[in-house]
């Protein structure tokens, strides 16, 4: 019994450390102290003052955590349950350094190992491991959100190179990057695909415009990606890239992440009302002590803890490598990023007026966590790709 002096782990409450091997639950705890050792103290300045900790990036390699589970190439080559747990105990700390990790990871490391030459991989995958190569990611465009299909960045084969236009806008990390995964529709005689190209930063014709006035993901930089004629050797196209399900092969990827991720900002926002409600005295008792704050916290625990189930479930799928589709990482998606999204209301909420200041996470999470639903697919396109799985019927 929970004699109300402890404070209580969600790893207790569904026991998950019962179904984790040493080595996953290693790399959970590694990454849990360093997040409130080196990432939580500075956090409410940086989103504050929207910006995101660089001096902390030769330590997330350190840790192993860009590219985590690829295979060689200086990778840390973990199995996806690991990668899951470091995601997650990276949004207990913010959305915005899960998403500095995801990107690198699995929208630009990803997609070279995937579809890159052997010589690309060798160029680019060891750096971006030790942090000293930043990528982004560009896929939105000012006219194609949802519908990436609609893009209209154009790449066009002149000579040995080709030459890239087009505009790509709310890309995380871009005006850090050195590299950008750009995709571009390449036209032929009859038809055009969209292909990725690796296009360094540094190149004639591109500029990447800090993106302001965010009130969500503040401790992140986002911006746009504008090409103006981009000339990038032939060798820049990624070379197994064809088509749009490329790109969306990486969303996967990233997307599962997410999945965990949102997992970790729901706890913090649970750790920090549970914590607060034991605390705080209201009509003479700690409110913890009231039946409708202890029915918000027994629901908030409950979500998260089935949540948990769920994506460590699809975890193991995912490393058996048998039976993982993309509309299992369009449910926990979207499911997950909705229930952290509440946890975190509830919990701003339980927190009464000090809820509104950055002195505490929720309000933070809560903001951030608006991102984390309209991005990696939005939640009624989740909706939709469930609803085509379940129906048959195309509604989008
Ligand atoms: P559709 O006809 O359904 O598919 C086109 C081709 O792609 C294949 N495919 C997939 N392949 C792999 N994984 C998936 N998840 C796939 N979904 C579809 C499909 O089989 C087809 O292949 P083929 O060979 O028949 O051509 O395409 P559609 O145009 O109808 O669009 C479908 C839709 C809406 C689901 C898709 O476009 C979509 O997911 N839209 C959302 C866009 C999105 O999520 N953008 C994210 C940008 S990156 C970002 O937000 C980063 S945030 C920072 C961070 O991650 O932290
Ligand atoms: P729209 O597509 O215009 O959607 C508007 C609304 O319409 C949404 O509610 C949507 O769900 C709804 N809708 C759309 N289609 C349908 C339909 N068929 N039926 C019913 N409703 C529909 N992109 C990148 O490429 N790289 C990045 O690194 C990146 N980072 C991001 C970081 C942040 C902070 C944010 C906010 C976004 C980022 N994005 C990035 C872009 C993100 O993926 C898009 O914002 C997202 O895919 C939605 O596109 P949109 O904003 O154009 O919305």
């Amino acid at each position: 019994m929970n004699t109300g002096t402890n404070q209580v782990s969600l790893d207790d409450v569904i026991s998950i450390d019962a179904k984790l091997s040493d080595e996953e639950t290693l790399v959970r705890d590694t990454t849990r102290r360093w997040i409130r050792e080196r990432f939580l103290p500075g956090v409410p300045t940086h989103f504050e003052n929207a910006t995101f900790p660089m001096e902390l990036v030769p330590e997330i390699a350190e840790l192993g955590l860009f590219g985590a589970n690829i295979q060689g190439y200086g990778c840390a080559g973990m199995n996806n349950v690991s990668y899951g747990l470091a995601m997650q105990e990276l949004e207990y700390g913010d959305s915005g350094l899960r998403s500095f990790v995801s990107v690198q990871g699995a929208l630009c490391m990803f997609p070279i190992f995937r579809f890159g030459s052997e010589e690309q991989r060798q160029k680019y995958l060891p750096k971006m491991a030790a942090g000293e190569l930043i990528g982004c990611f560009g896929l939105t465009e000012p006219g194609a959100g949802s519908d990436p299909g609609a893009m209209t960045t154009r790449a066009t084969r002149d000579g040995n190179e080709y030459v890239i236009s087009g505009q790509k806008m709310w890309i995380t990390n871009s005006p850090a990057a050195h590299l950008a995964i750009v995709w571009a529709k390449v036209d032929s005689d009859d038809a055009s695909t969209i292909r990725g190209f690796i296009v360094d930063t540094d190149k004639a014709g591109i500029t990447c415009p800090e993106t302001h006035h965010k009130m969500s993901l503040r401790a992140s930089l986002t911006g746009e990606i504008v090409m103006d004629e981009v000339r990038v050797p032939a060798d820049a196209i990624l070379p197994e890239t064809k088509g749009l399900g490329s790109a969306l092969a990486c969303l996967n990827q990233a997307r599962f992440g997410i999945a965990w991720g949102v997992i970790g900002a729901a706890r913090a926002c649970f750790d920090e009302a549970l914590a607060y409600a034991k605390e705080r005295i209201v009509f003479d008792r700690p409110i913890a002590s009231k039946q409708l704050i202890q029915q918000q916290l027994v629901d908030s625990a409950t979500q998260i803890a089935l949540a948990q189930w769920a994506v460590l479930h699809l975890g193991r799928l995912k490393d058996e490598g048998k039976n993982f589709a993309p509309y299992h990482v369009s449910l926990v998606k979207r499911n997950n990023c909705a229930m952290a999204l509440d946890i975190a209301r509830v919990s701003r909420s339980i927190l009464g007026g000090n809820g509104i200041s950055v002195e505490f996470a929720a309000i933070r999470h809560m903001l951030n966590l608006e991102s984390v639903y309209t991005y990696e697919g939005t939640n009624e396109v989740h909706t939709l790709i469930l609803g085509r799985y379940l129906t048959g019927e195309n509604a989008f």
